[in-house]
């Protein structure tokens, strides 16, 4: 049989050095299925639940590789599925590739079954590069371009396959006029900023007497730099949440993550600084970084379009953080004073101490800051670690104290609720030696983890270290939101909107073939971490946590405390619990611990 046009797509990906597609067939892909099938030797295809989740995967497995991503729908209500994950991938700069079929080609404009004007409908999430192939020839440098272009701009593109040119004979482009004669392949530049713009960015750094540096996915592959630079500069290191794993949290001058999930050290560090160094990362909150005016600042980006919009930066430097760092430190000067750094020190170490003993404070019937700080302790060296959105991803981006080598990730930018069970699942593919950990809550289980778990129960076996953890915090609220009604309008729990429906999530899990392990009182949680990690097989462990424990700001601003009041006043039904753990957690902030 002659190649297809479809094998011919499947071949050319593969020469990019694409392995696997997260997917779902339909009729507008048949042909691409029927490829795959016979390319299943090269190409491995993940069947997901859903196509929002293929999305999700394909974004997570570029966080977790570096690699582009390749979603694959089909026309219509398949493509459209895809757009949250896609998003999601597009605003945390993640190369990914979706390939959606489309009509035939003879049907557009027909007002036709399934006919979605898909290009338009791509137009922004895929920005960069969205086309249709209409003609066999074109398939060579669509693929091209697609996957260059993810790479270089670290950006979401899309390639439509009308489903009845998949099936015809493939073709490479003529030797005659209007042709197009493509290359595979791409390597990162080298980007380093010029000698003299560097030379003003060591000015700022040297002549700073508190420097504060806040890192975010861009200084991931930066460590050793990162870490450096601080120690020459006697400065203190906040993370963004997507630059959790960018250095290790154990290093007493790391003061965690900054900002609405942040840490008071973080706060205490931009609050006080005159100096800021931003390394890849655009953290959106200003009102978490220092006044303007009151720091001189540095920012590093690979990308020039995402410098100077988050705080009034002096200098700004457009280059690869590593290389940037690298070629900063010789022109950086030791900084002999230390007192800003024994203060940070201080800071973060106390902060540690608070974080404890919130995390032991009772609450009805679990806290769920214990669970994280049970976790803390008993991460494997190689975990990968995802957290969805939800009231998860103020503990993990507080209470877990990363190693390094570990990798963590979630929705970053856009925050979206859905991505906790897919990246997990992604990171199975990716790394199937390595532990995989997803923290969710049960609204988002919901939505669509209690589906992708039947995915886990689908492909588990294959993987050469089976354990992928669920962490299901059963709160039976949609829990921060719920908080966020309170803190910023001052009104009371919405209970219509707000309550999550029962659930029994770990005997769910029993029943599609996997362990579940429930948990409702704080003595089990440490001994239910161990059990999950000696599982022969993917665990949910379902923690009863209590909706009433805050998870409050690093500091709470009076406009915040009043409209908690005014929420509770109006009759909220949490309100003695939540003035019973509010105090209790605020109160560990002035106790001394030592
Ligand atoms: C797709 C989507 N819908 C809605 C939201 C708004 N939102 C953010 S967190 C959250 C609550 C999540 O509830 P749950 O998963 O139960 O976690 P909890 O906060 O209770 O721990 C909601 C509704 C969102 N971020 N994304
Ligand atoms: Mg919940």
């Amino acid at each position: 049989m002659a190649q297809t046009t479809a094998d011919y797509l499947l071949e050319r990906l593969t020469t990019w050095g694409v392995r696997r597609i997260y997917g779902y067939p339909g009729d507008g892909i048949n042909g691409i299925m029927g490829a795959l099938d016979r390319a299943s030797d090269s190409l491995e295809f993940v069947q997901v639940r859903h196509e929002e989740m293929a999305a999700f995967m394909a974004c997570a497995h570029a966080k977790w590789t570096g690699e582009v991503g390749v979603c694959l729908a089909t026309s219509g209500p398949g493509a459209i599925h895809l757009l949250n994950g896609l998003y999601d991938a597009k605003l945390d700069h993640q190369p990914v590739l979706a390939i959606v079929g489309q009509q035939a080609r003879a049907a557009l404009g027909g007002s036709y079954q399934q006919e979605v004007d898909l290009t338009t409908l791509f137009k922004d999430v895929a920005h960069e590069f969205v086309h249709m192939a209409v003609e066999p020839s074109q398939m060579r440098h669509l693929v091209d371009r697609a996957m260059r272009i993810a790479l270089a701009e670290r950006t979401v593109t899309c390639l439509i396959v009308p489903n009845e040119l998949q099936d015809e004979d493939a073709a490479e482009p003529a030797r005659a006029h209007g042709t197009i004669h493509s290359s595979a392949g791409w390597s990162p530049p080298r980007v380093i900023p010029t000698d003299a713009d560097l030379h003003r960015a060591a000015e700022v750094l040297n002549s700073g007497e508190k420097v504060a540096i806040l890192v975010g996915a861009g200084a991931l592959a930066a460590t050793d730099e990162v870490i450096e630079v601080a120690e020459l500069l006697g400065a203190g290191v906040a993370k963004a949440l997507l630059g959790k794993a960018a250095v290790p949290d154990e290093l007493p001058f790391v003061t965690g993550s900054i900002g609405l999930l942040g840490t008071k050290p973080s706060w205490d560090l931009m609050t006080d600084c005159d100096t800021l160094l931003m390394v890849g990362t655009s953290f959106p909150y200003s009102e978490f970084l220092p006044e303007e005016g009151q720091a001189r600042g540095v920012q590093i980006d690979i990308d020039g379009r995402m410098l100077g919009i988050r705080y009034p930066t002096e200098v700004n430097l457009v280059g690869d953080s590593a290389e940037t760092l690298r070629a900063l430190i010789p022109l950086l000067q030791r900084k002999e004073d230390r007192s800003w750094r024994e203060e940070i020190e201080k800071n973060v170490a106390d902060w540690w101490e608070v974080l404890e003993a919130r995390a032991l404070n009772d609450a009805d019937p679990i806290n769920p800051q214990r669970v994280f700080w049970e976790l803390s302790s008993r991460l494997p060296g190689n975990c990968i670690i995802s957290s969805d959105s939800g009231s998860s991803a103020n503990w993990y981006a507080r209470d877990l104290k990363l190693r390094r080598g570990m990798k963590a990730s979630l929705s970053g930018t856009l925050a979206t609720m859905g991505p906790g069970v897919p990246y997990a699942i992604a990171a199975k593919f990716t790394h199937p030696d390595r532990v995989a950990i997803a923290l969710v809550g049960d609204g988002a289980m919901q939505m669509n983890g209690l589906a992708e778990l039947i995915t886990v129960a689908k492909y588990w076996e294959r993987w050469s270290d089976p354990r992928l953890i669920v962490l299901v915090l059963h709160n039976g609220d949609l829990n921060q939101v719920t908080w966020e009604q309170r803190a910023m309008e001052g009104d009371p729990k919405f209970e219509a909107a707000q309550d999550v429906p029962h659930f029994p999530y770990a005997r769910y899990a029993e029943l599609i073939g996997l362990k579940g392990i429930r948990v409702d009182k704080p003595e089990e949680i440490g001994p239910a971490w161990d059990e999950a990690f000696a599982a022969d097989r993917p665990v949910v462990l379902e923690a009863i946590t209590d909706p009433e424990v805050p998870p409050l700001p690093p500091h709470i601003t009076f406009d915040q405390a009043r409209a908690l009041m005014s929420s509770l006043r109006k009759g909220d039904s949490g309100a003695r619990g939540i003035i019973r753990q509010s105090f209790k957690d605020k109160i560990e902030e002035f106790l001394p611990h030592r």
